[in-house]
């Protein structure tokens, strides 16, 4: 495999960026991490408003060309470095498994945005108590359908880590760092374990790439 040269655009908490940076280690692809520093408003600032026009992180360049969106460019990473694969080739456990990824990318993730956020405490007044029980319902919401649909499988992608076991991990970061509780969904806090074990997730997390 020609290794290609890859810039991902990057910040330490993000979990979209968490996602991208555990499917490069599963793949095995080095790559050089470009931090844009949320916290200081550099993804809705030029010059990386130009890279990513959403001015979401993450981005990703490969050989010169840009992705945006975590989910695409892992879609792309998979494609192009089939090995180990990241989805079941099995069209129903494809579907499942793409399921599972997208409540956590389509709607548990967007409300609780960092933009989200700022929305709702600037232009709406919500204290931090509301925008806790924000965070909680819709973080609740999802996690008890995900672990309504888990499968008896070791990772929720089958018998080794995929797509949406990427999804779940940084979710699960976020909601410990959220204090929300866990407890009414052991399967998902048991695959969360057994992936976290993996050096291809451990190497991704937020405390090992560290603040910018
Ligand atoms: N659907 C996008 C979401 C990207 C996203 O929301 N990124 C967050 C960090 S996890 C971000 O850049 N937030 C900056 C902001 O809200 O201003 C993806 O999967 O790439």
């Amino acid at each position: 495999m020609t290794q290609p040269t890859i810039r991902l655009y990057d910040y330490w908490r993000s979990s979209a960026a968490y996602r991208v940076r555990i499917a490069l280690n599963i793949k095995g692809l080095a790559y050089t991490s470009v931090p844009v520093n949320l916290l200081a408003s550099e993804q809705s600032a030029e010059p990386y408003r130009a890279t990513n026009p959403q001015g979401l992180v993450p981005t990703i360049e490969i050989d010169g060309r840009r992705i945006v969106q975590s989910l695409a460019i892992i879609d792309y990473l998979d494609r192009r470095f089939p090995a180990p694969p990241l989805l079941p080739a099995d069209p129903f456990a494809r579907a499942d498994a793409m399921a599972l990824a997208l409540i956590v990318a389509c709607d548990i993730h967007p409300p609780l945005n960092l933009r989200m956020g700022r929305r709702l405490k600037q232009d709406l007044s919500v204290d931090d108590d509301g925008r806790a029980r924000w965070t909680e319902h819709w973080m609740g919401e999802g996690l008890a359908a995900m672990e309504a649909m888990a499968p008896d499988t070791p990772y929720l992608a089958g018998e080794a880590p995929g797509l949406p076991d990427l999804c779940l991990v940084p979710q699960l970061y976020n909601a410990r760092r959220n204090a929300v509780a866990l407890d009414s969904y052991p399967k998902l806090v048991a695959i969360d374990a057994r992936c976290t074990a993996l050096a291809s997730f451990a190497a991704a997390h937020p405390d090992r790439v560290g603040a910018p």
